[in-house]
């Protein structure tokens, strides 16, 4: 396999509106996450991932851009953001931006001006078409809800949105959309990003007969992807957008890639492919319910072992895809997998060390590392996410109490994810001196880096020693390119796996079951969370017991 140079990296997802705030407005900015570089760089990151920061009217979080050329002034100007690039470089690390170019912002000037002339030549940047049957187009459904389809003012047509109706889908048959985006990619990576998330970008390739579909669901509708899932074609616009962008630079991208054909992964990410990798989603892939987050289904242990030894086998000899727990998307990752009884640091550092060991690029979300949770939200005027309202009236609609729609947005709202980073037990976590933008978890007195700073064996200082492993020169190159076999597979507790390069191995051995677990004893420890005392008293005989919530990492 030719040398890459993101195949070591570990990567490190920064919610700039939540990471930490300068100024006491309650929001996060850059210069909050200039003085938290170092902290990072202790952390052993390499490349930070900012959710958007562009020009936004925030509908849907930065996700919604107004002005790709422009920095959102909650977040600092354009020449604090140079200072951070500027910074992150200085620490040896790297700086990637989050590419949204399914859709804008209603906000956009091409947007307004195409609004101002549904004939003109700015409509044809976007889907502006004849309604049907004095309804819309067609019968899609958005993923925040409702018809894909907006009437538009004085006019007999309707854009398409597949997201919110303030995002409008970008036309990307249109040569000079793609020219702009190309353009604008270009500057980016020019003024010295290291590369970009590539958001929603399954989505670029539509069925431009825009057919209707058998609904899906009790409002005569069907998810938009329905269409996305039967068209072809969308490695052209990935394939011609690589060569005019990424490739000029050796950028590194990662492609938030749903719902891809099985046999399409080698194009997606392999020597040659369209991206250097893309997320792995197998194990949230199954929690998505057939009709939302209320018919969602729980992981179980096999399940996810299943899903994620499937996922590696898949990619082996292909490319590297990138291991997440969680995301600004996603429940915790401690919430979501652990069961109950483990919901403690030794849970969260058992999961830690099966993800981030794995082959693939390991990605670690703000607040991952001091083991962050769930935030409980009292009503669902507390939730801010655009897609938890929508959730929460879907819920309803299928005949749920208010009190069990809210259980569902407790447990899978996305702004469980999006609560402020929590630095320390002063007033709001220290992330601000003014009123934080969303909640703060009450946890916070017991959960926070500063604490964590100073106890030895916190989930922070374990992050630090597991990255610090992942990139140890003796283990690097097994950590990065070993195969990845399955151990223990018909374990009902043990998630194990061995990481075998040449004659090498080094096995990955967890319990998150609720009763011990006898393994074979492998001789040298290269890292654990059982304490001194666990360690040699289980340094006799030939097998050992795990006790739940124990992970092992030795050969
Ligand atoms: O998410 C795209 C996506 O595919 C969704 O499934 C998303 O996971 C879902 O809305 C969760 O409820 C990306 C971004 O990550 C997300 O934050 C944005 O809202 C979305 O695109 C629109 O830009
Ligand atoms: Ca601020």
């Amino acid at each position: 396999m030719q040398y890459k140079w993101w195949h070591d990296k570990v990567v490190y997802q920064i919610y700039p509106k939540s990471f930490m705030d300068s100024n006491g407005d309650g929001i996060g900015d850059f210069r909050g996450i200039i003085g938290k570089l170092d902290y990072l760089k202790e952390l052993g990151i390499d490349i930070i991932w900012l959710s958007p920061v562009y020009q936004s009217p925030f509908v849907d979080q930065g996700y919604d851009i107004s002005d790709y050329y422009r920095i959102a002034e909650e977040f600092g100007t354009m020449e604090e953001f140079d200072e951070l690039l500027w910074e992150v470089k200085k620490r040896g690390m790297y700086l990637i931006m989050d590419l949204v170019v399914n859709h804008c912002s209603d906000q956009h000037e091409f947007f307004q001006r195409a609004l101002e002339d549904p004939d003109g030549e700015y409509a044809d940047y976007f889907y502006f078409v004849k309604g049907k049957d004095g309804g819309a187009p067609s019968n899609y459904r958005s993923y925040f809800g409702g018809s894909a389809w907006e009437k538009i003012p004085g006019s007999d047509k309707y854009y398409l949105h597949f997201f919110a109706k303030e995002q409008p889908d970008w036309n990307w048959e249109n040569e000079k959309t793609r020219r702009y985006i190309y353009d604008m990619i270009n500057w980016w990576l020019d003024k010295g990003v290291a590369g970009f998330r590539v958001d929603a970008i399954i989505n670029i390739k539509k069925d431009t007969r825009f057919p209707s579909y058998e609904p899906d669901g009790a409002d005569g509708l069907v998810h938009c992807t329905k269409m996305v899932e039967s068209v072809d074609g969308v490695g052209e616009f990935l394939e011609e957008m690589k060569r005019e962008t990424f490739a000029r630079k050796d950028a590194f991208t990662v492609g938030e890639v749903f719902n891809m054909k099985e046999d399409e992964l080698r194009e997606f990410i392999g020597e040659d492919g369209h991206f250097s990798s893309m997320f792995d989603f197998c194990a949230e892939e199954f929690c998505t319910g057939e009709h939302g987050w209320y018919d969602a289904r729980e992981i179980t242990l096999p399940a996810w072992k299943q899903a994620v030894f499937r996922s590696q086998m898949e990619t082996e000899g292909i490319g590297f895809k990138s291991n997440i727990i969680e995301n600004h998307d996603e429940p915790r990752g401690f919430s979501r997998f652990l069961p109950k009884h483990l919901q403690n640091d030794n849970g969260a550092k058992a999961l830690g060390t099966v993800n981030i060991l794995l082959k693939g690029i390991p990605f670690i979300y703000q607040g991952q590392e001091i083991g962050m949770r769930n935030c409980p939200m009292e009503s669902i005027e507390e939730y801010d996410d655009i897609s938890t309202k929508d959730q929460y009236q879907v819920a309803l609609d299928a005949g749920l109490t208010e009190e069990q729609a809210l259980w569902v947005c407790r447990e899978h709202s996305r702004d469980n994810a999006r609560t402020p980073m929590q630095w320390s037990a002063q007033a709001n976590a220290g992330f601000t001196t003014g009123t934080p933008w969303l909640k703060i978890h009450p946890d916070y007195i017991h959960i926070n880096v500063e604490k964590q700073e100073k106890e030895d064996d916190s989930i922070l200082h374990y992050y630090q020693k597991l990255i610090a492993l992942r990139k140890h020169p003796a283990w690097k190159e097994i950590f990065v390119y070993g195969k990845t076999v399955p151990v223990y597979e018909d374990s009902d507790c043990l998630f194990a796996y061995e990481r075998v390069l040449g004659n090498e191995s080094i096995q990955v051995v967890a319990n998150f079951g609720s009763r011990e677990a006898q393994i074979e004893r492998k001789s040298e420890i290269l890292l654990s969370n059982l304490s001194k005392v666990q360690q040699e008293e289980q340094s006799r005989g030939s097998s050992m017991a795990l006790l739940p919530g124990q992970v092992l990492v030795w050969k």
